[in-house]
């Protein structure tokens, strides 16, 4: 496989600041825009800030807000004025609460083909729908890539998708992801970036990429990439940015050593079963399931072409007495754009419930299913409680499925709607970016609102010689970070208040875990499989890592949580499948020689002293990690100026 000659590997080799283009290998590449969304925002600005650094280094910055936008008390509105303070103060551009959600914008407003995106948020990659190597990380790295630091990451594995045959009626970009996430699982993107390409690509909108693009997290993949073509450049034209196009697709006659193809004209309308997005069945082949919600929105599927098509079925009908069906569409152009056509009325006048332009019920900060309810999401996750009921059952679909949820109570094949309209793309949004506050040109130290809830980081030990850790929890296999540290309307207001959010870590499997955790302390929690995978939030590393959480054990690890840990020190230690069998929870677990280790990057040892055991764990850890590790946490590392790979860590 020649590297050199993908999309991918070119737009790396443009971003290249150190290391080879090798997969596997470690290396820095610079960062061309960041974006934050509130609910990580706060605390990456208050890490930023920390850094001692005065203005926003990377070529553009944005802020949104669109997560934490119920105001049933203080701590949110106050988020929304120290991000905008900080905005203005630190030279970003940002994006008032009401404008959309980050993703969708982002692709509207600020994308551009070629160039590299780092946001702190898991579905950054949507902006790869057009052409840019968009990527999630923690909210410190994305504080670091603010401050100019190139990013670090291992060279992934590149997997291309090729698509050939156009769609069949009722079916759309969601059926693309959903029948990828049913062949390749929520770990099936581990390590590796898909790249799109094929004769197909020429009837997919640069909104129906992003749908897929956005989704490739649900795989678990470092991110995923569409090439800029024909189709962007229209995209961009409409969204009067055609200056910013250029193109970019692989080189003639490249090949991968893993690829798959997907035949567009042979999918079906899909459906992702509870609790998992890669528990994908064709709608055809379900029971008849009766449908309490549907919620049509999201970063997957809130494009204006996904609403405006959910109008046009639902145009003349009726919701489902049974059903309570919600809209929440993903920008304010978006919104306006379908005001204007009399999409909106047509919405309101079938009996939809119109929600703001905002995450809402992905989250769980809205709209909580009824006890037991099923809900026919467009979004991108249904783990288990995520949308604020724990025994809600919520499938995935596109919008032409919740439709006809909608319209008839059950989850049906939307044939049954009649004739599917044809909606194309506008030739030209509707562009006002006066919720964009653009940044002063010369800032001045201007005020900064921190209201009572925003509270400064907690310090972090460095990592001792020895550690003899309680096992306080052995999970089973794919733990999301909604399991670790729960979203919803109650929680996510204590996102810049660590000690206040670590009483909810492990909530939903034992309310009173952080307190027994804090007793324990210091401890160890023990993962099967595909440990952390979904969000980005570090805080579900930090706030476990507050209450004295020192090693997680687990049979492998998903990325951007794995990196999370390791930024704020925990140690994510590899365990073998025997070896996970052996373990209960329970059991003290004793490591000695820990720096010494970690130090020659070997296997430790794990010694279980009530059952003479002696276990091995493996570590995995590059040289820079190996340093954070020592250090305590990143923010440690960077303080003394130590990030820069071959350089040593101190020695304490
Ligand atoms: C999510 O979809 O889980 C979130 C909320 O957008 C998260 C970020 C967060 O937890 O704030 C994500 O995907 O990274
Ligand atoms: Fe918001 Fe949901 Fe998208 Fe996360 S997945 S950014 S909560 S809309």
């Amino acid at each position: 496989m020649s590297y050199e000659k993908h999309l991918t590997s070119q737009i790396l080799s443009e971003h290249l600041v150190e290391g080879s283009l090798v997969p596997g290998e470690e290396i820095r590449i610079r960062i061309d825009q960041t974006l934050t969304q509130d609910a990580t925002g706060t605390l990456a600005y208050l890490e930023f800030m920390s850094l001692g650094i005065e203005r926003v280094k990377a070529r553009l910055s944005v802020s949104y807000v669109d997560h934490n936008t119920v105001q049933t008390s203080f701590e949110n509105a106050d988020d929304h004025l120290f991000l905008q303070d900080a905005a203005a103060r630190y030279g970003l551009y940002f994006s008032r609460p009401g404008n959309g959600i980050s993703h969708q914008v982002h692709l509207e407003r600020f994308g551009v083909p070629g160039e590299t995106l780092l946001g702190s948020d898991s579905h950054t990659p949507t902006a790869g729908g057009m052409g840019m190597l968009a990527m999630g990380a923690g909210g410190l790295d994305v504080a670091l890539a603010m401050a100019g630091e190139p990013f670090t990451m291992k060279v992934p594995d590149l997997t291309g998708i090729i698509l050939k045959g156009a769609f069949p009626p009722w079916v759309g970009a969601k059926d693309v992801i959903l029948s990828l996430l049913q062949r390749l699982t929520v770990k099936g993107g581990l390590g590796r970036i898909l790249e799109y390409s094929g004769a197909g690509l020429a009837g997919l909108t640069v909104p129906e990429r992003s749908t897929i693009t956005n989704m490739g997290a649900e795989l678990g993949a470092w991110t995923s990439i569409f090439p800029s073509d024909e189709v962007t450049r229209r995209f961009m034209k409409a969204q009067g940015r055609v200056e910013a196009w250029r193109p970019i697709s692989n080189a003639e006659g490249v090949d991968y050593r893993e690829a798959l193809e997907i035949d567009l004209s042979r999918l079906e309308p899909m459906v992702a079963c509870p609790h998992s997005p890669d528990a994908v069945v064709r709608v055809e082949d379900l029971d008849k399931i009766h449908v309490d919600q549907v919620a049509i929105g999201s970063c997957t599927n809130s494009s204006y072409r996904d609403l405006r098509l959910a109008a046009d079925l639902l145009a003349g009908k009726k919701v489902h007495p049974d059903v309570s069906l919600v809209i929440a569409p993903g920008s304010r152009q978006v919104m306006a754009m379908l005001a204007r056509d009399g999409s909106l009325a047509r919405l309101i006048e079938a009996g939809a419930r119109i929600l703001e332009v905002a995450c809402g019920p992905c989250i769980g900060m809205n709209q909580a299913p009824p006890s037991g309810g099923v809900s026919v999401r467009t979004f991108n996750r249904n783990f288990e409680g995520r949308s604020g009921t724990k025994d809600a059952k919520v499938y995935l679909s596109g919008p032409q499925v919740a439709a006809a949820a909608a319209i008839t109570g059950r989850i049906a094949h939307p044939r049954i709607l009649g004739m599917e309209p044809s909606v194309g793309e506008p030739k030209e949004f509707l562009i006002d970016d006066s919720m964009i506050i653009a940044p002063p040109k010369d800032p001045s130290p201007s005020r900064l609102r921190m209201g009572p809830n925003i509270k400064p980081l907690p310090e972090l030990e460095p990592l001792p010689e020895s550690l003899s850790l309680a096992a306080i929890l052995k999970t089973g296999d794919n733990i999301t970070t909604d399991d670790i540290l729960p979203g919803g309307a109650k929680i996510l207001p204590l996102r810049s208040n660590i000690s206040a959010i670590s009483r909810f870590v492990f909530a939903g499997k034992d309310p009173e875990f952080s307190v027994k955790a804090k007793t324990a302390a210091p401890f160890a929690v023990v993962g099967g499989e595909n440990y952390g995978q979904g969000s980005s939030r570090e805080h579900a590393a930090l706030a476990p890592r507050f209450l004295g959480l020192r090693a997680v054990l687990a049979r492998s690890f998903a990325r951007l949580h794995r990196a999370n840990l390791i930024n704020f020190g925990v140690l994510p230690l590899i365990i073998s499948f025997n070896d996970y069998g052996k373990i209960d929870q329970g059991d003290t677990l004793e490591i000695k020689y820990l720096r010494e280790g970690l130090e020659k990057n070997s296997e430790i040892s794990v010694m279980i002293p009530a059952k003479s055991l002696a276990l091995k764990a493996g570590m995995d850890l590059t040289s820079r990690e190996r340093r954070i590790i020592l250090a305590g946490g990143l923010l440690n590392l960077v303080r003394e100026g130590l990030t820069k790979p071959g350089m040593h860590a101190r020695k304490q």
